[in-house]
């Protein structure tokens, strides 16, 4: 399937990888590039020698490019911003933010820029800003989300831009990747998924509790902050929406929630920890290697396709 964004990154396969923070890892990014896919180093609040280094243990496991996914609201943006054109990286998305004041040095370095995006007026400024494509990202998504389902966001995207769609927030196998298609994507993100490849280095706990959720355990906390975060539910989230409900202020919501990602991630604590995933999770039942999920999703995909 040769779309325009094959043709952009020069991948097999129209299959990014989310660049989920303490998640997304070289070993991931790496796996899902050699599997035809292009994989995401999430930097997410990490500094740029974290970054550096897991650029290096990429470009040991392959030859194939990764990207650098970079969280705009992290302190360390912008030595990161620097370190993408220093290593030469292909590819760079950005989430949570406008990376508008990074664009011109991206493009003069060569760097393909894809913005995640959840709104049509962020998709037309990153376009009239240079971007080569934007990820058309739903409320189906695990992690900071925004307002528009992947269904509705999708198409209005696709409609008010002329740069390439990847559409991103509840896709998870060739189903939805065929209805991302016909939304007029011409590549998907996924995130869910991998985080239970067998490349994924999170803790056995919260593969665990992705592969076990139902599809109504996800919540999102934070919606009173301005900064919504999609997980699933567990003792942290259910004490969070209690005191949100309360009109408990933004700095005490923060405290509970300081470091808990790494809590779940790194320390398999599922209980007090934020595990994060989309509302598809429902959907992913077992550990897979990168090349088994991207295989089996591209299997899917190309039958139903042939249906049409
Ligand atoms: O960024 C994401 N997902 C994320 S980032 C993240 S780390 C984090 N953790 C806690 C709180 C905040 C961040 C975990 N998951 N997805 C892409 C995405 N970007 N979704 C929504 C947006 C977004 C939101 C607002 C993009 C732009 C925006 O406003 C831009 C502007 O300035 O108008």
């Amino acid at each position: 399937m040769k779309t325009r964004v094959t043709e952009l990154l020069n991948i097999e396969y129209p299959i990014i990888q989310g660049g989920m923070a303490w998640v997304a890892d070289a070993n991931l990014a790496a796996n899902v590039s050699k599997a035809g896919g292009m994989g995401f180093i999430g930097a997410a609040n990490a500094p740029a020698s974290w970054v550096k280094e897991q650029i290096d243990i990429a470009r040991s496991i392959t030859d194939k490019p990764v990207g650098i996914n970079i969280m705009l609201l992290s302190d360390y943006a912008d030595e990161i911003a620097q370190l993408v054109i220093d290593e030469h990286i292909t590819a760079v998305t950005t989430g949570a933010g406008s990376p508008a004041r990074y664009m011109k040095a991206w493009k003069e370095a060569g760097i393909k820029v894809i913005p995640v995006v959840a709104s049509v007026a962020l998709a037309r400024i990153m376009e009239r800003a240079g971007a080569d494509a934007v990820v058309a990202e739903g409320m189906e998504s695990g992690g900071h989300i925004g307002e528009q389902t992947t269904m509705t966001l999708v198409p209005q995207v696709a409609d008010a831009v002329d740069i390439p769609v990847i559409a991103a927030g509840g896709i998870a196998d060739g189903r939805g990747i065929c209805a991302a298609f016909m939304l007029g994507a011409e590549a998907v993100q996924m995130g869910t998924r991998f985080i239970v490849a067998k490349e994924s280095n999170v803790h056995k706990n919260y593969k665990n509790k992705v592969t076990s959720a139902k599809d109504i355990d996800t919540v999102v906390t934070g919606r009173s902050t301005g900064h919504p975060v999609r997980s699933l539910r567990n003792e942290m989230t259910r004490e969070y929406l209690e005191l949100e409900k309360k009109g408990v202020g933004f700095d005490e919501l923060e405290r509970l929630t300081l470091g808990t990602l790494r809590k779940a991630v790194v320390d398999g604590d599922v209980m007090r920890g934020t595990v994060m995933a989309g509302q598809i999770a429902g959907l992913v039942k077992k550990e897979q290697s990168c090349k088994e999920i991207i295989d089996e999703l591209m299997t899917e995909t190309e039958k139903l396709w042939e249906r049409k």
